[in-house]
């Protein structure tokens, strides 16, 4: 297949824009499609899986094949929910170009703005669509005004819209000044010439698409400003240019689900954005020499591949779906997994169809195929000839933004909680599972509440292990405001051989995040040298169950400088004893307190919500630091205890009518005010009686 006729294209934009119900209209119009599949009857070729199709969102990047005009085109239909965005970015590096839906009813939103950043930082050309032209207080130029303000770029309306709302039934081609009106929802039209009321705007936007064609090019400009017509031919590879370029986001609009204005998109995709080439090559390193290394985008180099993607299903295998970055992938090759030293086999090379795949008898440069049951493959790995080994590098790992505790249902659900979870996160890197020690237990951690809702579901559905999900246990932790000393004596005489250990210790509060000093300052040898370490030793053991609650005890200074022993009764066993009674008697004396974890949080809300944001997270005890604009939205930058924000998805969703999103991490620990501590102290004493009882 010549490279020049392949084309990688995502659909990306802000949750619920329409980029499924486009991807589907693209196939359905380039006959890759009987059947216009649907999101809202669960018919999409797209969002077939068992979770998307309840509720209605796309959860995971899919992939189809189409062909339009002796192009192949591969297209990538994303997810545009903040819970899913890392897979979206994940497989837009690999992509070679992007089509933004907008939606014309809202207009550029929150995640609108991050998926174009995205495409930006992979190099990624975009067209710009706005969709849902059909619906009530669809807009197009205010879409247009505000890819321009928010996205600050140049948006360049290549059409514009015929009728409006219900009424819409096409547009007009500013290339050909021609008006496409389509008849009903066949996808079939008619040309005709630009309706009389919209001459007037159709010459101003032709002109302005020419200006933007030339200012891409210096040639062009040159001709353009000193007022010689450019050629039709001119207009178009300047415009192209540009495209490529980033210089300017050229606008197209249409209606998806009623199939309006399809066909020009289909071109536009052929025409403006780029084949694979373009990125012309990739880098990697060579595993032998360990220098850099680059692979030209091309057939003629030797095979190299990343895998950029994995699906699992429990009982078809695994599916690694990579991208051929140079040379030919024939299935009889035994590939190289140049990452992990390992050969693959490759069995046959799959086409991906939606749920379903079509094997193809080689892959070269460019292409996006996958290969089923890899042994040890895995994504972000890099396949390669072996005779040319190269490594590309790893997509960066993504922190996860919150945490909740699953509890297996039955033992039988326990046993099998770990290894299913480890064949979910093959597929889904920004899902994490650790048991946590101080409070055992199981912490799943995840991108929102919606993300770690459908890993549950998952879980059950695909790998029947039932778990219920549930606010995690505050990891509290205690430590020291003043300084004590106290004396740890061990002494026993009980026949035989005695016990007898006895130490001084002084306690110091040490600055939050110092964790834990041990200091020797035993001059004289009051107590023996071999002897301090199990000093310590009881100190440090004592330090993992606190005072108040039961917390671990930090950010202390321990320092034994006085004691005694007994010749003959003295042991290992009584010294550490001893350390341990000195360590709780000095602790109770040194104003113990709780500490709890705070996070910051980043809470990106519509303009007019951000007074109630600011007073609930207030009331949460939350310290807001900023508010920043981010285009239509703000920011709200806080720091709130991680006690008070455990179910702050689904307060947010209540405050915001679900347009308000956010990001969270632990920052650091900080006093919990006396009132609350009361209640921590409280809930752990009942805590303690219940394990008791058991
Ligand atoms: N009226 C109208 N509705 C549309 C159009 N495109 C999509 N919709 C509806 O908008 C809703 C969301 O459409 P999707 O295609 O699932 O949107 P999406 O961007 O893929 O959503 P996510 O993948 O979840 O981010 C569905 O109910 C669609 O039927 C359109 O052109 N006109
Ligand atoms: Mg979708």
């Amino acid at each position: 297949m010549d490279i020049q006729q392949l084309r990688n294209v995502g659909i990306i934009a802000h949750g619920g824009a329409g980029k499924t119900t486009l991807a589907e209209a693209l196939l359905f119009n380039a006959k890759a499609t009987e059947r216009m599949g649907r999101v809202d009857d669960g018919s999409s070729n797209f969002d077939y899986d068992p979770e998307e199709i309840r509720r209605k969102i796309t959860i995971s990047t899919s992939f189809h094949h189409y062909a339009w005009n002796r192009v192949e085109v591969t297209v990538a239909d994303t997810p545009g929910y903040i819970n899913f965005e890392a897979d979206t970015r994940a497989c837009l590096r690999m992509l070679d170009g992007a089509v933004l839906v907008v939606n014309a009813v809202s207009g550029v939103e929150v995640q609108t703005e991050t998926m174009w950043n995205f495409a930006r930082a992979s190099d990624v050309p975009v067209l710009a669509f706005v969709s849902k032209m059909d619906r009530e207080r669809a807009d197009f130029e205010k879409a247009v005004a505000e890819i321009g303000e928010i996205l600050k770029i140049g948006a360049v309306p290549v059409q514009l819209p015929i009728g409006r709302e219900a009424g819409f039934r096409g547009v007009v081609d500013l290339f050909r000044m021609k008006a496409l009106l389509y008849k009903g929802e066949t996808g079939e039209f008619e040309t005709a010439d630009v309706p009389k009321d919209l001459e007037a705007a159709a010459a101003k936007g032709r002109e302005k698409l020419i200006e933007a064609a030339a200012e891409s090019d210096d040639a062009l400009l040159e001709k353009y400003l000193e007022g010689t017509e450019l050629s039709e031919e001119e207009i178009r590879a300047g415009f192209t240019a540009g495209v490529r370029g980033m210089k300017f986001l050229p606008v197209l609009c249409g209606s998806a689900l009623r199939n309006v204005a399809i066909h020009p998109l289909l071109d536009m995709i052929n025409v403006a954005l780029p084949d694979p080439s373009h990125r012309k090559e990739a880098r990697g390193t060579n595993p032998k020499a360990k220098a850099e290394e680059t692979r030209a985008i091309s057939e003629k180099a030797p095979f190299s591949a990343l895998v950029f993607k994995t699906l699992v299903d429990p009982y078809a295998g695994k599916l690694s779906i990579f991208k051929v970055l140079s040379g030919t992938l024939t299935p009889d090759m035994s590939p190289l997994n140049s990452s992990k030293s390992t050969t693959e086999r490759i069995g046959q090379i799959l086409r991906l169809e939606g749920k379903k795949q079509k094997a193809v008898g080689s892959a070269s440069a460019g292409e996006i195929v996958a290969v089923a049951k890899f042994k040890e493959t895995v994504t972000g790995d890099t396949l390669c000839d072996s005779k040319s080994p190269i490594v590309y590098p790893r997509p960066p790992e993504v922190e996860p933004v919150i945490s909740f505790a699953i509890r297996p249902k039955t033992r039988a659900d326990e046993d099998k909680l770990g290894t299913s979870l480890a064949r979910m996160r093959e597929e889904d890197p920004t899902l994490q599972f650790r048991k946590e020690q101080q409070t055992r237990e199981f912490i799943l951690s995840g991108m929102g509440e919606t993300h770690l809702e459908v890993a549950v579901e998952k879980l059950r559905r695909q790998f029947g292990v039932e778990v219920e999900l549930r606010t995690p246990k505050i990891p509290y932790k205690e430590t020291i405001k003043g300084k004590a000393e106290a004396q740890g004596k061990h002494k026993k005489q009980s026949g035989g051989r005695g016990q007898y250990g006895d130490c001084w210790l002084r306690l110091e509060p040490l600055p939050r995040g110092k964790g834990f000093e041990f200091v020797d300052a035993i001059v004289g040898g009051s107590i023996p040298r071999q002897y301090i370490p199990a000093v310590e030793k009881g100190v440090v053991e004592r330090m993992t169950k606190g005072v108040i609650a039961g917390y671990p005890v930090v950010d202390v200074r321990a320092t034994v400088f006085d004691g005694s022993f007994h010749t003959v009764d003295s042991s290992e066993m009584a010294f550490k004893i001893a350390g341990s009674l000195g360590f709780k008697k000095a602790v109770l004396d040194a104003k113990p307190i709780l500490l709890e974890p705070i996070a910051v949080m980043e809470v990106i809300v519509p303009e007019e919500n951000v007074g109630d944001i600011i007073g609930d997270l207030n009331s949460r005890r939350g310290r807001v630091l900023g508010v920043d604009a981010r285009g239509k939205s703000q920011i709200v930058k806080t720091q709130v205890p991680l006690a008070e924000v455990l179910r702050y998805s689904s307060d947010l969703r209540s405050i915001t009518s679900g347009r308000g999103q956010f990001t969270m991490s632990i920052s650091h620990y900080e006093e919990v005010p006396a009132m609350i501590t009361e209640k921590v102290v409280a809930e752990a004493k009942k805590e303690l009686g219940e394990e008791t009882e058991e």
